[in-house]
């Protein structure tokens, strides 16, 4: 079974990026649910909301990844036999991945109509969304030049300039706090999202805040590209969304570390883009302001203030 595989992986980012996080989940909850054998239909579902507990508690921040799960775990509201409730877990599960695959696709294209020709870009860590649009540009035929960071501490910035360069796109690699000394030069900021809450916030790898802020200033546009799943339903409660503290050791090695008895190193991995800096979501739905949040929450995923309570 590769349910604790899966897990380990997420925590230890070999899986990594919302998106992935949410599919890999679904898939080792199918195979969870496709291997499990239990004698009675309430000891199916109670072993499968163990399984679910297990891969939502790998990390906290990415909505996706409990939105995910709770998609396919609402298969087990109503069931009769223990078949029966993992048929509909699979079919849950298959739809979700299916789901997720045309959503990255069909945000590329649209997120493509927003890069014009000529444009310099510039994105942050590695999103399949964001990057999906920009591959989607260039194949097009669109001439863009694209600004990627480094993305410290874990450095997801090599993954995303590896594909830009085996796409053939013109690229340069900078620290990230060299983003100010650029953004003059760019005409679009283009990022991923871990979660976005219901007043159009967005959550994102440590330095988007930053970076969106300097864009604000200098009156470059931003472009975040996230998959309707990334929306955080919760948020309408007011309820915050957590911010994922990594190991100190990904920053600074213990070795060294020890012997500052006085230094405490912080790792937060993600922040909070207010929706000021923020121009346009381009989600699988459409593109709108992210001042529309709440209908995408309301609208699109179906969420009622009853179902929150
Ligand atoms: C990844 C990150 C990405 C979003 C969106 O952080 O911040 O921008 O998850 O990615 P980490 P995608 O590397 O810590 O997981 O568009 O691929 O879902």
């Amino acid at each position: 079974m590769i349910l604790n595989g899966t897990a380990a992986s997420i925590k230890s980012m070999e899986i990594r990026g919302a998106g992935r996080i949410a599919r890999a989940a679904v898939e080792a909850l199918a195979d969870y649910a496709r291997n499990l054998e239990v004698s009675d239909a309430d000891a199916f579902k109670r072993e499968m909301q163990k399984a679910a507990e297990i891969l939502t508690e790998t990390r906290p921040t990415a909505v996706s990844l409990p939105n995910a799960v709770r998609y396919v775990m609402r298969a087990l509201d109503s069931f009769e036999s223990v078949e029966a409730a993992r048929e509909a877990v699979l079919a849950r599960a298959a739809e979700f991945i299916d789901h997720s695959e045309h959503a990255v696709e069909r945000i590329a294209e649209i997120g493509a109509r927003h890069i014009s020709d000529g444009d310099v870009l510039l994105t942050h860590c590695n999103s399949e969304a964001a990057l999906g649009c920009i591959l989607e540009a260039h194949r097009q035929e669109k001439e863009i030049e694209v600004y990627a960071t480094e993305v410290r501490p874990r450095g997801q910035g090599l993954i995303t300039i590896r594909a830009l360069n085996d796409a053939g796109i013109r690229t340069n690699y900078i620290i990230d706090s060299a983003v100010r000394y650029f953004i003059n030069d760019v005409d679009l900021v283009i990022v991923g999202a871990d979660a976005i809450a219901v007043n159009g916030a967005v959550v994102n790898k440590i330095g988007t805040a930053q970076i969106a802020h300097a864009a604000d200033e200098a009156r470059t546009n931003v472009i975040v590209a996230a998959e309707t799943y990334k929306f955080a339903p919760r948020t309408i409660l007011g309820e915050k969304i957590a911010i994922e503290e990594r190991d100190a050791g990904e920053v600074l090695p213990g070795a060294i570390a020890e012997n500052l008895p006085f230094v405490r190193v912080r790792n937060p991995a993600f922040d909070v883009t207010p929706a000021e800096y923020v121009d346009l979501i381009v989600t699988e739905m459409g593109a709108f302001p992210p001042e529309l949040a709440y209908l995408v929450i309301r609208d699109y995923l179906g969420w009622k203030i009853e179902d929150l309570r």
